[in-house]
């Protein structure tokens, strides 16, 4: 029977460029042989999900309370670092104020994470161009709103990033990142066990 030693690695190659903490790895758990067997050593990756924030969202817990919140964009991160704990799957992180920039995290996450949670801001409600990156990186998405984007101005009801998302949570705070995640990580499993 072999006998295996867990180890934690950081993951291989480059960082995903922008990323807020780029030395944040993707953790790697490496299966060993113990006792210098010859047996391969097996290596089983944590899904990465990819968690991108939209323009103004850097702003977050200093202006506009009792529509946001106090919670501040490093409070969100840490809820996301505590729930992709939890959930055993390893997140990438950021925000930009640049609807290019956007584009180019969302096509990047082709080939390299297994889903999308984004709260795009106010390009949800503008941007064609961050829809068709959305449909073209065909991954699982789910589109995260603080507010309630639907008690809010008329302009604020559709978002074109919608037709591209699973499942939108909105109006539930910033936990709704938290119940984003879970929900990506369930989407991934069943998808895996398939
Ligand atoms: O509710 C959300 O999460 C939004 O995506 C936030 C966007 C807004 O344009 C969307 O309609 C709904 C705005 C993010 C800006 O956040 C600020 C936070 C504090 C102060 C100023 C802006």
């Amino acid at each position: 029977m072999a006998i295996f030693s867990l180890s934690l690695l950081p993951a291989r190659g480059a960082p995903f460029p922008g990323a807020r903490h780029p030395a944040a790895p993707a953790a790697i758990i490496l299966l060993e042989p113990a006792e210098g067997r010859a047996t391969a050593p097996v290596m089983i990756k944590r899904p990465l999900i990819a968690v991108l924030n939209g323009p103004n969202l850097n702003m977050l817990g200093m202006r506009q309370p009792e529509v946001y919140g106090r919670a501040t964009l490093d409070d969100v991160e840490q809820i996301c670092i505590q729930a992709a704990e939890r959930l055993d799957v390893a997140i990438d992180f950021r925000q930009t104020n640049g609807e290019g920039e956007l584009v180019s995290w969302v096509q990047e996450c082709r080939n390299r994470a297994q889903g999308i949670v984004i709260n795009p801001a106010a390009y949800g409600h503008t941007s064609i161009a961050l829809l068709d990156a959305l449909l073209a990186v065909e991954l699982p998405v789910i589109e995260v709103h603080i507010s309630n984007i639907h008690r809010r101005e008329d302009f604020r009801h559709h978002t074109y990033c919608s037709r591209a998302a699973a499942g939108v949570i909105c109006g539930l705070g910033v936990r709704g990142y938290a119940m984003a995640l879970q929900a990506m990580t369930d989407m991934i499993l069943d998808e895996n066990d398939r």
